[in-house]
């Protein structure tokens, strides 16, 4: 290189002594993955954000949110300080104070409501970040209230239930078995989109080795394409479809009899059940035509042990969702397909072990948990559910509709847009005794707060983490953290202070620091040997695996694989049968007058819940909401793309830009959530819910379109 351009050097941002750019190894973090990346960083600054092909496990992908994560690391909407409010709840201002007054503050509020009210009458609650959720339950513990709720009463503990119904207490999502199968059936997950670096790989390679995939999904999606047979069910009509699946199964003898009389009970009953979902029953419900569902049982029953991959969202986002998943999983059953080498919740290897770290089926339970707020409107999650209350009717309860009132939220991540009925939320949080509200942002759910809190995103925070099941890797503060921000860890350790306890147990956690310790002791390694070496420690102990006989001691109440759920059937209320009964969710709403079926918040690769629209890359990318159509609906109602009309539920109204795409099934349309103020969440009925589970009916409620001006 003679004559090179060192301006030439630096546009390309080629790192080197010429243009200062250094790569630093990181964890993008951005949507709670933990996709590791290569930062370009200048002077301290990161200037560029590429995956990595260097440590383990990692492959060189990033999706397009990661490579936005400069805009979202330098946001002008970054929280620097911490803030007291100054102007009304929900109008935005702020004065900065320091973190001795915003801690003492919120601590003392908590003491008063603890000492005038009780305990219980503070909610402790954290968003969808994951990560700290252990150490925020022993907050909740250590202070005395069962009020402790997360994000996840919408996402995943639906279909944990509906596992642990059947498969036992210690199952959790039931992972496939990807590597060894021979066939494989991704039931309402868009991996290529959801999980466009971890998930679509792994998928992709098998198909390669010969795995047949089919795919259940009412939308043509990126994932439909690669698929051998491609069901697209009406939503929320899954369980009438496995309940189809499973009658060709039996009446063809190509269920696994054996399995079925060694390790199941319920077997009779459910068998006379399902055998009322004849081929064309099943058509009418679900709209598959007979012989797809047809074949794709065959498929199953001649190549089992078959996986079964389902979603934290979709199946459950129905108000016959757990039942709808219970369906479903049961099929791993018929098969024998659970805990065996090519199905779910099969035997692995032995598995590094992170200590404290956020696992779904976390330990550890609350205090005074059968006197929080949920008990008793959702006792199937009580009773399944138990590490959490289920929150979804959080307008109710900071009202004071429940049993009793909250009078004080602290809140990491509290995004109030995520739940239905936004303005039903927004009159609650105006209405409250206090708020406090940690995120990275300024954000909508923020200005409700009394107590604003920053914290560190991903690259400023120290974090461990295993990569490739067999490396320990330790990320530093790849940027220094922003303005004043802490980690949530910190926040929580400090807040505990304040009240005059610590967590952590036998082993306390007094910092960020202590917690990443912690995290590693199980595997031999030290924080010492990870920082000197920056691209990974191999790990020295590791959990022993699981066998087939391990996994087959299954933790339900009778012990075996429960085709009747006798925890559900306990459970006594409308809807809680223990048969994985099927209740067509249309019977309950006014299909007459709202005649086309409302799918909300289908991923989308750009778009993240509420955290991508301030990154101009991404925003720029789909600038208005939009509602995707058929053509043919498209065609009927006389609209064409681009034309901005009027979306209208039982719930209100908004105005909305129309998208046509033949990928939509005909009669259902499908809108992405949390955008703002014009956000389809203010028109999502709070009260259309899984009786069961409490999750919200997101994919499957109903609307009408109409034109502007009608
Ligand atoms: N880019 C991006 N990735 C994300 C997220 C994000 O917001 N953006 N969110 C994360 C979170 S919190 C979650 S929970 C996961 C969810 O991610 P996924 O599990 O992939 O869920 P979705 O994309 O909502 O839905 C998957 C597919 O299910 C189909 N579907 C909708 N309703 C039904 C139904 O009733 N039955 C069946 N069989 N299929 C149905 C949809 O058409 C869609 O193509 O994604 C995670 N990953
Ligand atoms: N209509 C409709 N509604 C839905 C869904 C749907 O499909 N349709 N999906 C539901 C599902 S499955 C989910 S998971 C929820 C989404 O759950 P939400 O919790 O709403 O998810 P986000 O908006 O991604 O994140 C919330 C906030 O967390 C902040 N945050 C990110 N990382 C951290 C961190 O480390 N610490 C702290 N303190 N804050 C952090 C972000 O800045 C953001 O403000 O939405 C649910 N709502
Ligand atoms: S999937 Fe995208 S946003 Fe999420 S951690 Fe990976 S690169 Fe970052
Ligand atoms: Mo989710």
């Amino acid at each position: 290189m003679e004559n090179y351009d060192v301006k030439a050097l630096m546009d390309a941002k080629i790192p080197g002594e010429e243009t200062g750019i250094e790569i630093k190894k990181g964890i993008c973090g951005f949507c709670g993955d933990s996709c590791l990346v290569d930062v370009y960083m200048k002077e301290g600054k990161v200037i560029k954000v590429e995956g990595t092909k260097d440590l383990p496990g990692s492959n060189g992908k990033l999706c397009s949110k990661g490579a936005a994560l400069k805009q979202a690391l330098y946001n002008p909407e970054r929280l620097l300080y911490p803030m007291k409010r100054v102007g009304k709840r929900g109008e935005g201002k702020f004065e900065r104070i320091t973190w001795d007054e915003a801690l003492t503050t919120i601590a003392d509020k908590m003491k008063e409501t603890k000492e005038k009210m009780g305990a219980k009458h503070t909610m402790i609650y954290v968003a969808h970040p994951k990560w700290f959720r252990p150490q925020a339950t022993e907050l909740a513990n250590g202070y005395g209230t069962p009020n402790y709720g997360t994000e996840s009463s919408t996402c995943a503990y639906a279909l944990m239930m509906a596992v642990k119904s059947s498969y036992g207490a210690n199952q959790g999502m039931l992972a496939p078995d990807v590597r060894n199968c021979k066939a494989h059936f991704i039931w309402g997950v868009n991996p290529m989109h959801s999980r466009s670096v971890s998930g679509s790989g792994m998928i992709l390679n098998n198909i390669k080795r010969g795995m047949k995939l089919v795919v259940i999904d009412p939308r043509c999606t990126p994932t439909t394409e690669h698929a051998d047979i491609h069901l697209r069910p009406i939503p929320g009509t899954d369980g009438a479809l496995a309940h189809g699946m499973a009658r060709v199964l039996i009446t063809e003898n190509l269920y696994d009899k054996e399995y079925v009389e060694k390790y199941t009970i319920g077997f009779e009953e459910y068998k006379n059940y399902v055998m009322e979902f004849t081929p064309e029953k099943v058509e009418a419900i679900t709209g598959v035509p007979k012989e797809d569902m047809i074949a794709a049982a065959r498929l199953m029953g001649e190549m089992k042990p078959c996986p079964i991959q389902m979603s934290a969202s979709p199946v459950v986002h129905n108000i016959n969702g757990v039942q709808n998943a219970r369906a479903v999983t049961l099929l791993l059953a018929l098969t024998g397909s659970f805990g065996v080498k090519g199905g779910s919740a099969a035997p692995g290897g032995p598995m590094a072990m992170l200590k404290g770290r956020f696992a779904p089926n976390g330990k550890i339970k609350r205090v005074d948990a059968e006197n929080d707020l949920s008990h008793n409107d959702f006792p199937a999650w009580a009773k399944l559910s138990s590490h959490e209350i289920q929150v979804t009717k959080i307008a109710d309860y900071l009202l004071g509709k429940g049993e009793y009132p909250i009078e004080t939220l602290v809140a990491f991540g509290m995004n109030h847009h995520m739940w239905p009925r936004v303005d039903r939320v927004e009159e609650a949080l105006e209405s409250i005794g206090f708020v406090a509200n940690a995120d990275i942002y300024m954000t909508e759910s923020c200005k409700y707060a009394d107590i604003v809190l920053p914290v560190q995103s991903s690259l400023e925070r120290e974090q461990v983490e295993v990569l490739g099941g067999k490396t320990l890797f330790y990320q530093g503060h790849v940027v220094e953290p922003m303005g004043e921000a802490k980690t949530d860890m910190d926040i929580i350790c400090a807040l505990a202070e304040k009240l005059g306890f610590v967590i952590g147990g036998d082993e306390p956690i007094h910092n960020h620091e202590d917690y990443l310790r912690k995290a590693i002791s199980p595997t031999g390694v030290t924080l010492e040997e990870l920082k000197a070496n920056p691209m990974g420690v191999e790990i020295k102990n590791f959990m022993p695996a699981k066998t087939t006989e391990d996994i087959l001691k299954v933790q339900t109440p009778s012990g075996k694989i429960e085709f009747v759920s006798s925890v559900i059937a306990s459970c006594d209320k409308e809807g809680h049968e223990g048969l994985p009964v099927f209740h067509d969710f249309r019977e309950k709403l006014p299909m007459d007058e709202y005649p086309l079926i409302l799918a909300t918040g289908s991923r989308k690769p750009h778009l993240f819940h509420s955290r991508s629209y301030r990154q101009p890359w991404l925003a720029n990318l789909e600038k208005y909401p939009l509602v995707e159509i058929h053509p043919s609906d498209a065609e009927k109602l006389g609209m064409v793309e681009g034309e901005e009309v009027v979306i209208k539920t039982p719930m209100g109204s908004m105005d909305i830009t129309v998208r046509i795409t033949s990928s939509n099934l005909p009669g259902v349309v499908n809108v992405y959530h949390a955008l703002g103020d014009v956000d389809i969440n203010y028109i999502m009925d709070d009260t259309y819910l899984d009786p069961i589970s409490g999750f919200p009916g997101y994919k499957s409620y109903c609307c009408r379109l109409e034109k502007k001006g009608e």
